[in-house]
């Protein structure tokens, strides 16, 4: 109730002053305050050839992205078959005010391209050799296999040790390789909402942080095994609960990446259920042409996963929301309660014209069978790799290891095979496994297949939990050096991160 009264409040102030933001910049430690309850923002963007230049943010002092002169990340829209050409210019101060895993960050940085099944070697998608210091830049050329699946996936830094600081900050964007519409030709009459799930940090005391938290309704209580209290709460492009624009009963395609560092979202519409054409990326029927969408109540997205989904306008007189549910992290995660993302409202005016999807130089969808005799093969055999996360009060480790950039490759795998992976997690905490440039088929727990098997680039994993996974490294392209980690980046940061070559 009182959440409600806030935000009316909050509301009401905007619309006397006629303006749209709300908070106001503080300095002295204190951060600039997102907008509340405005229209959803449609993000800037770009084909494939642009400049993207790190800064430290004048007034705060956080790391951020500046696109065309504003500090707004683009989404880089390409097609299969395409290139992305990016010039990355590292202007951060040399002396950070920001704290990283081994003392001042040093505002090192480089870009990672989550989910591309692209070469992890320079000038690609290479975040072991390739890092600019303040003041270099890099030049990345990503070449786009033509049999890449057409989804949501996003770009975001990948300095080991300080990862997780710029993540926070906001150093991300979406990509998006477009040709859904080849898979699903209803999507191509409606309109396509990009939804990036960032951070807002709340500091204990702060007046505009009582004002987020009563605007996204923050569950007061903890939830699951977790104790403490939440310090962060979600916006989407930028804004806290933004209204999204939408008709009665109207249907939209939404792509929504989960960019945060480590906050997860279980998402889902009040009195709705979401109509899922993609997870990361990856259309539902890419392995399998008669499969085709999925009724889901709630999807869960761990830091880094993306879902496309259909979603309906409601009914009149209906308040709906798009919410994050409780997640429960385990007995040492850290607190992660339910609260409002954004909501559907059909009064709303749209904030900009809505873009149209991009035909992709394909005429029709291309389609990768997983064969049944590899899949009944890995499945009956034993893992061909393990990895293990665990952690103790000096840190976090893959099978026992740190990360450690000159140690020999943690594992070797041939290009052009499938491979059966076994992840585990040793810990009392939830972490996500994401490995570069590759998918991989979650089929089952414990040994137990799963009901509903997925091919992922992110999957979480509960306290305690195994996971089996049949690994894709037939891409071709995707040759030399790479890496595996836990997608919790103050984890990966900390060393819960291993080498790989694909050979
Ligand atoms: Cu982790």
């Amino acid at each position: 109730m009182i959440a409600k009264q806030l935000l009316r409040a909050v509301h009401e102030v905007g619309l006397t002053a006629g303006i749209s933001i709300i908070c106001v910049a503080t300095v002295n430690g204190q951060s600039i305050r997102p907008p509340i309850g405005t229209p959803l923002p449609d993000p800037p963007q770009v084909v494939t050839s642009f400049e993207l230049q790190a800064i430290n943010d004048p007034a705060t002092g956080k790391g951020a992205f500046v696109f065309e002169g504003h500090e707004v990340p683009p989404v880089v829209r390409a097609v299969p078959g395409g290139v992305i050409q990016l010039e990355y210019v590292n202007q951060m101060s040399r002396s950070s005010s920001e704290v990283c895993v081994d003392g001042p960050c040093t505002n090192m940085t480089n870009l990672h391209f989550h989910g591309l099944h692209v070469s992890p070697e320079a000038p690609g998608d290479d975040v072991l050799t390739m890092m600019a210091m303040p003041g270099e830049s890099l030049h990345y050329t990503v070449d786009i296999p033509a049999d890449q699946p057409p989804g949501l996936y996003w770009y975001h830094t990948h300095p080991h040790g300080e990862s997780y600081q710029q993540a926070l900050d906001g150093m991300s964007g979406a990509i998006v390789i477009d040709g859904m519409d080849r898979y699903f030709p209803e999507i191509k009459n409606m309109k396509e909402k990009i939804l990036i799930l960032r951070d807002a940090e709340l500091k204990e005391g702060d007046p505009s942080s009582a004002l987020l938290t009563g605007a996204v309704e923050l569950a007061p209580y903890s939830c699951g095994a977790a104790t403490g209290k939440a310090t962060r709460v979600f916006t989407v492009n930028g804004v806290a609960r933004p209204k999204i624009a939408i008709a009665y009963g109207e249907k939209q395609f939404w792509r929504i990446v989960n960019a945060s560092p480590d906050l997860y979202a279980d998402l889902e519409v009040d009195s709705e259920s979401m109509t899922v054409v993609a997870l990361d990326g990856m259309p539902l029927t890419y392995h399998d042409p008669k499969r085709h969408t999925e009724e889901l109540r709630h999807v869960l997205l761990a830091p880094a996963g993306r879902v496309e989904v259909i979603v309906k306008g409601p009914m009149p007189g209906r308040a709906t929301s798009l919410r994050s549910l409780c997640v429960n992290t385990g007995a040492d995660g850290d607190p992660n309660p339910a609260m409002v993302l954004a909501d559907l409202d059909t009064n709303a005016e749209e904030a900009v014209p809505t873009h149209s999807l991009q035909a992709g130089p394909y005429d029709k969808a291309i389609y990768k069978p997983l064969p049944n005799h590899v899949r009944n093969r890995l499945e009956r055999s034993a893992p061909d790799f393990t990895v293990k996360f665990s952690e103790d009060k000096n840190g976090f480790y893959i099978n026992d290891r740190k990360f450690f950039p000159d140690a020999e490759p943690m594992t070797r795998v041939k290009v052009g095979t499938y491979a059966h992976w076994r992840v585990t997690n040793a810990t009392n905490e939830i972490h996500p496994f994401h490995i570069h440039q590759v998918h991989f088929l979650v089929y089952g727990r414990a040994g137990v297949p799963l009901r509903r098997p997925e091919w992922m680039d992110t999957v979480n994993l509960a306290p305690k939990e195994s996971l089996d996974l049949i690994m894709d490294f037939t891409d071709r392209i995707i040759r030399g050096l790479s890496v595996f980690h836990c997608h919790l980046l103050s984890h990966e940061d900390k060393g819960m991160m291993a080498t790989i070559r694909f050979e």
